[in-house]
């Protein structure tokens, strides 16, 4: 058996954090022979809740956990940590401007990118998960210099699992029997949910999804809104946001960076180097492969000027959000 690695979840006490503890400490993301102490952060105002947290991962008697170590010191948290799950931060209130959330937030950000900095590993893995997600990893890189900007990634995995149940469904075949479709951009309403390079196995043979499902209005319209308005159904429905989904999202989100995408393309928000015309340093969702612990974008794909309208939309987004948090921070 490996020895343990360290893993800190933030926002412990809240609800996606509920769903995903059990999948880290039960092997669904590391691999079942390799077993992981928990760190789990949270503010001081519920530590009360998280001891509940931490019982219940006892009761569990997962053979994996090594150990549990809650607390709402950063520094503590992410001592050595391998792999952060950054998904504490401020809910959104009534009222609330988008703006004033990204102010919140980065803040947070940008406190914890400087204690990651301080004490994490240098080969630190980190997902955020936290909102506005994408620019709030941009913030939490810029105050880690240390670590490499590759190691920061942000969470749009969600978004390309409803994507590829949405085209699945209308294909009438198994979720696993499709693949490759992209997110592109920002974890947020301008998302680019895109299918055109999508495949789909039917009776064994692979087909591009476009021509499988041969209705373009369905493609560039409503498939592309249920996907950009699925969190927002789910709240309406359940009063709540996203938390089993979002918890598997971020489970497969860094299972793959660990051990590999296979011959699938996954979606990450990762800083930018320009790839596709897209705005150079923002964190911004690619179509990725995995393999050694590393991300690589796909490269060669064809976008069309549906496809650049898309991307530029949701690129100017994170541009102006990457401006508004860097005023925050100053
Ligand atoms: P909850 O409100 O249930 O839990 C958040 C937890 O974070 C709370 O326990 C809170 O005390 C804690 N927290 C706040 N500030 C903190 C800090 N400075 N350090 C450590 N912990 C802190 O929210 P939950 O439903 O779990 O959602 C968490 C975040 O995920 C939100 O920002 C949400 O918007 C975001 N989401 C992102 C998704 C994505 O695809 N990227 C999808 C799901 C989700 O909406």
């Amino acid at each position: 058996m490996a020895s343990p690695i360290k893993v800190v979840v933030t926002g412990a006490a809240g609800q996606i954090a509920y769903s995903l503890l059990y999948q880290i400490a039960s092997g669904s993301v590391f691999g079942p022979d390799q077993p992981v102490v928990l760190h789990l952060l949270d503010i001081a105002p519920m530590m009360g809740v998280l001891e509940g947290v931490v019982m219940e991962l006892a009761d569990c008697a997962l053979p994996l956990l090594a150990g549990v170590l809650p607390t709402a010191n950063p520094e503590e948290a992410f001592k050595d940590v391998a792999a952060p799950f950054l998904v504490g931060a401020m809910p959104r209130r009534k009222g609330m401007e988008r703006k004033d959330l990204l102010s919140a937030n980065v803040r947070i950000f940008k406190e914890q990118g400087q204690a990651l900095d301080k004490v994490a590993r240098k080969d630190v893995k980190v997902l955020v998960v936290g909102n506005p997600a994408n620019t709030n990893a941009l913030i939490c890189s810029k105050y880690a210099p240390s670590i490499p900007k590759e190691n920061f990634t942000a969470m749009t995995r969600l978004d390309q699992n409803r994507a590829q149940a949405q085209l699945a469904a209308k294909l009438g075949v198994p979720v696993q029997d499709v693949k490759n479709v992209i997110i592109w951009g920002n974890h947020s309403s301008t998302q680019f949910p895109d299918p055109s390079n999508a495949l789909v196995k039917i009776g064994g043979v692979e087909k591009p999804v476009p021509a499988a499902i041969n209705d373009d209005e369905f493609l560039k319209s409503t498939f592309v809104s249920t996907v950009q308005k699925r969190g927002a159904a789910v709240i309406a429905a359940r009063k709540m946001s996203s938390a089993l989904s979002a918890a598997k999202a971020a489970s497969d989100h860094m299972r793959d960076w660990f051990l590999g995408s296979g011959d699938r393309w996954v979606s990450m928000g990762v800083v930018s180097d320009g790839s596709y015309g897209t705005p150079r340093d923002t964190v911004f969702s690619f179509p990725v492969t995995t393999s050694n612990g590393k991300w690589k974008i796909v490269e060669g794909l064809t976008i069309s000027d549906f496809a650049r309208t898309m991307l530029d939309a949701t690129g100017k987004e994170l541009d102006e959000e990457k401006r508004d948090a860097l005023e925050v921070c100053k």
